[in-house]
């Protein structure tokens, strides 16, 4: 390709409203060019580097089994009202009319429409298991577009999703998905963990998320420093022994405690651990009033709690609803006398605490000395709080450890969730209709390219993994006004593309400087400079990864980058 034509419009100056690295450099490289909010299009340099990914996406499912298909993006409401989700979904997701006035969604994933499909055409039990995929662009109205297209509103993903006709047959159609995406983020040359995360509204139990280990990521994995533990923290489990003080039980005893609302305050006023503080919370769970207890070191982890209730939806109480429920504000909550209907659940750290201290359900009043089981009673002890560093792994090796990660893939069991909504059955070998088993298996193609470049630049650009590079080798005549070097620069052009090598011949008229800074910027694996030795037949190789340089006789190039390109 000759980048004088290219549409390929670097950029020196940092974006402003860009403040990750890899959002910088998609713009300041000419990946990328945002055209509303979460909006983007890909350029042609960019285009080449999501066609690399997608590439291997669909080498290692169609080695997995996959069959790829192509679903529409619009979807008829009628399948997500079939399926409950119609109702269930707000603003994120895109809805419009056609000209008849009947409603569509823009498809933010297709459980819908693949399990439509597959009712209609697959009826006996002779033709599962069956695993199809797409790979398509995707519609999320996100409420807060940010960090380039690793949080945008219109996405490529590749989604895929598996039929059997047995428990064990889904377990193994997970397993071939789950090997096959640690394949594909492996052959990206992405840092990645499979971590144990939470299944959320989709239903089914066992899911993992891809994560790639990153400073911008807005996942938090807990990790063991000893084991392959991993998980989002949204779930993790905590499996803490704690330890009961023998000290006498002694007499509860209510205390004013003026504007000492936060933990922090009351326990610096009161001179006590935050451990023995009972921190209480107030969650309206499907509607319904809940009071959550934690210790006062510990924080409530919703998702547990949604997950433990299994409610639909957990929000925590409005100022208003706690006043109308707990006959109190926040900041004085507590367990003992609560109102008949505010149903009182807690972490199991609460068991342990003696002479603690809780909130009075009364204005500038808290209660000390307080012994859970003497002075309130609990419905049900659970693990509610989130896991801390620190804490012990809950696979009982090492100690656990906090990362950030940008979540790239997440596959789930889902069950018969979608096949029973739908009606997707098939005959089974006694002739007796049953609901398809199903999983549902993402990758973000768009994000995974995004999440490549934060995790493999440095302070002069991309430093792209070759299997993603939009191109193997940047081949750069310093100056195009120099016979020698020109006709040297097109003679190594005809050549390496016969050597199967990607170019990008740099022909325009612009100083060394200029296009050695781009060449750092674009920041492809190979830069060969034709420059003042071109006469004698001599050029220099540059490797990005590692800066090493070599001056080299153009009859010796094809070796030399037979060996770089075997090292990279
Ligand atoms: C929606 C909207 C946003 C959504 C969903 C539905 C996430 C939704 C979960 C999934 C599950 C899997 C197949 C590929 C892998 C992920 N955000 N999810 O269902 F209507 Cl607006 O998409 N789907």
């Amino acid at each position: 390709m000759r980048q004088k034509l290219y549409m390929c419009p670097t950029m020196r100056e940092v974006p402003a409203d860009a403040d990750i690295a890899s959002h910088q450099l998609m713009l300041r490289a000419g990946l990328i060019r945002q055209s509303a909010a979460g909006v983007y299009s890909f350029l042609p340099l960019g285009m080449r580097a999501v066609q690399k990914v997608e590439e291997i996406v669909r080498e290692e499912m169609n080695e997995a089994g996959g069959q790829e298909l192509l679903m529409p993006a619009i979807q008829p409401a009628e399948l997500w009202q079939e399926s409950g989700r119609w109702e269930a979904y707000g603003p994120e997701l895109m809805r419009m009319k056609d000209r008849h006035d009947r409603e569509f969604a823009l498809g933010p994933t297709h459980e819908e429409v693949i399990t439509s499909l597959v009712r209609d055409e697959v009826k006996s039990y002779k033709r599962l298991p069956m695993t199809l995929y797409q790979i398509q662009t995707k519609f999320r109205d996100e409420r807060r577009p940010r960090f380039g297209v690793l949080r945008s509103r219109e996405f490529i993903m590749k989604d895929a999703y598996s039929f059997d006709s047995t428990k064990e047959g889904l377990d193994e159609s997970y397993d071939k998905m789950y090997n096959a995406y640690c394949n594909i983020f492996s052959r990206c040359g992405l840092d990645y963990r499979a971590v144990v995360a939470d299944s959320g509204a989709m239903g089914g139990k066992d899911t993992h998320e891809f994560m790639v280990l990153s400073k911008v990521g807005e996942d938090t994995i807990a990790y063991s420093d000893e084991s392959d533990y991993a998980a989002n923290i949204e779930i993790a489990a905590v499996h803490v022994n704690y330890e009961k003080s023998d000290e006498p039980l002694a007499a509860l005893e209510k205390i004013e405690t003026p504007n000492l609302k936060t933990i922090n305050e009351l326990s610096d006023a009161l001179s006590i651990s935050d451990q023995l503080l009972i921190k209480s919370l107030l969650f309206i769970v499907d509607g319904e009033p809940v009071l959550a207890l934690c210790r006062g070191d510990h924080e409530i982890n919703d998702i547990k709690l949604k997950n433990v209730l299994s409610a639909e939806i957990v929000e925590l109480a409005t100022a208003e609803q706690t006043v109308q429920y707990m006959k109190c504000e926040v900041g004085f909550l507590g367990p003992i006398e609560v109102p008949s209907d505010v149903k009182v659940i807690a972490d199991h750290a609460i068991e342990f605490i003696v002479n603690g201290v809780c909130g009075a359900n009364e204005k500038d009043y808290h209660f000390k000395n307080v012994n859970p089981s003497r002075d309130f009673s609990i419905e049900q002890y659970d693990d509610l709080r989130f896991i801390k560093e620190g804490d012990p792994s809950p696979d009982g090796k090492g100690t656990i450890k906090f990362a950030e990660g940008i979540e790239v893939g997440h596959v789930f069991k889902l069950g018969t969730r979608y096949s029973e909504a739908m009606g997707a059955t098939y005959l089974d070998e006694n002739g007796k209709s049953q609901p398809m088993i199903m999983g549902c298996y993402g990758i973000g193609v768009t994000r995974t390219v995004a999440a490549i470049v934060e995790q493999s630049h440095d302070e002069n650009g991309i430093v792209w993994p070759v299997s993603v590079a939009p191109f193997h080798i940047h081949l750069i005549p310093i100056n195009v006004k120099n016979e020698d070097q020109v006709k040297l620069a097109e003679t190594l052009y005809e050549k390496l593309k016969q050597e199967r090598y990607e170019v990008l011949l740099d022909d325009r008229p612009e100083r060394a400087g200029v296009k050695f800074n781009d060449s750092d910027l674009i920041g492809l694996p190979i830069r060969i400079a034709v420059g003042k030795r071109a006469g004698e037949g001599i050029v220099e190789v540059k490797v990005r990864k590692t800066g090493e340089m070599f001056e080299t006789e153009v009859d010796k190039l094809s070796d030399l980058l037979k060996e770089l390109f075997q090292q990279l």
